[in-house]
């Protein structure tokens, strides 16, 4: 035992022998590391200190799952990226099982989402990503939830209308702004500087139950057209359900384009999704690099003046355009 350690280390070792879990001998090491004065005489202590913490925290990490690591982010597929948002019990898992093929699971207990789970919802010959994420509650929502809200192209708010769902929007928002997410439209005057400003579209769910139209009216007299709800049931689904996925498609602000080989068909399974305003030569940047390098011109059928017209490198494309690059 090398000399000179000072009584708060001795605390700290009787702390350290007297743990009983993982984080507390953590807690009693790294103080140990903290209290220890160093000189040659501690070197070899202290090596074989920072060993045992080493070893503690990988163990913790197993423990967690990884968590510490994975931040759960989801990598975007489709045309798009959609983030439910909601109190526990909205109906959010519901809601996304009902427009994907994903099966979140779906229970009357509160919390029972722990990871983003994403699914595909099909519009026309598009796809778009559907996230179900845990729920917003004021006492605690996981940090990483927040991160994929902020990335995703829309907020996908679902509001229990058997409830108080006059509550429910003015608690989301207040959570959500403490996390400098602001819902488009509202109150944008007041984000303060690196504040995201989302897309959203709300839904009012489980409208197949009792006194969900009065709660619904109660809404809309509130918020007029500030805040503009449908009611659905996730439950059910049905029309206004279906409904859902060409207005987030909409609410996506892309375009279909879909490119054309000469002499060869189009197909129109497969467009290639661009942002809209794009042009020809965002299109050409898309496919392949050479093209984008070589583009001489175009030709387009669709909102040209006429099929096969000739167009520049920065013509804007309209949604349903099928294009022939040429180098
Ligand atoms: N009556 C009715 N119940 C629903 C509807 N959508 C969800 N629920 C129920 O509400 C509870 C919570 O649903 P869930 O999707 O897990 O909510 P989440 O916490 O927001 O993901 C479950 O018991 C569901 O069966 C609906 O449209 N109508
Ligand atoms: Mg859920």
């Amino acid at each position: 035992m090398p000399a000179n350690l000072p009584p708060q280390y001795f605390d700290a070792e009787k702390r350290f022998r007297e743990a009983k879990t993982t984080s507390e001998k953590v807690a009693a090491l790294e103080a140990m590391l903290a209290i220890m004065p160093h000189h040659k005489g501690t070197d070899k202590l202290r090596a074989d200190l920072r060993r045992r913490l080493s070893k503690l925290r990988d163990e913790q990490e197993h423990k967690r799952g990884g968590s510490r690591a994975a931040l759960f982010s989801v990598k975007r597929e489709g045309a798009g990226q959609v983030a439910l948002v909601g109190i526990p019990n909205a109906g959010k898992s519901q809601l996304v099982a009902a427009l994907t093929n994903a099966t979140p699971e779906v229970a009357d207990y509160p919390f029972t989402t722990q990871k983003p789970q994403a699914g595909m919802a099909v519009f026309e010959n598009v796809q778009i990503q559907l996230v179900d994420l845990p729920p917003l509650t004021v006492e605690h929502t996981e940090p990483w939830a927040f991160n994929i809200m902020r990335g995703a192209d829309i907020l996908l708010l679902v509001l229990d209308l058997s409830h108080d769902p006059v509550s429910e929007l003015e608690t989301i928002r207040e959570i959500l702004g403490g996390q400098r997410i602001i819902l488009k439209g509202n109150a944008e005057e007041d984000a303060e500087s690196g504040s995201y400003i989302k897309q959203w579209l709300m839904v009012g769910n489980k409208s197949d139950l009792p006194g969900t139209a009065e709660n619904a009216t109660i809404f809309k007299e509130l918020y007029a057209d500030r805040f503009t709800l449908t009611m659905i049931s996730a439950k059910e689904g049905g029309q206004q359900v279906e409904a859902l996925r060409g207005r987030l498609f909409s609410l996506l602000e892309v375009l279909r384009v879909y490119s054309k080989r000469p002499g060869h068909e189009t197909d129109l399974n497969t467009p290639v999704i661009l942002k809209q305003q794009s042009t020809v030569l965002d299109l050409a940047k898309e496919i392949h690099k050479d093209f984008f390098a070589k583009l001489q011109y175009a030709r387009i059928w669709g909102s040209g003046k006429y099929d096969g017209q000739r167009v520049q490198r920065d013509y804007i494309l309209q949604d349903g355009d099928i294009i022939e690059l040429h180098m």
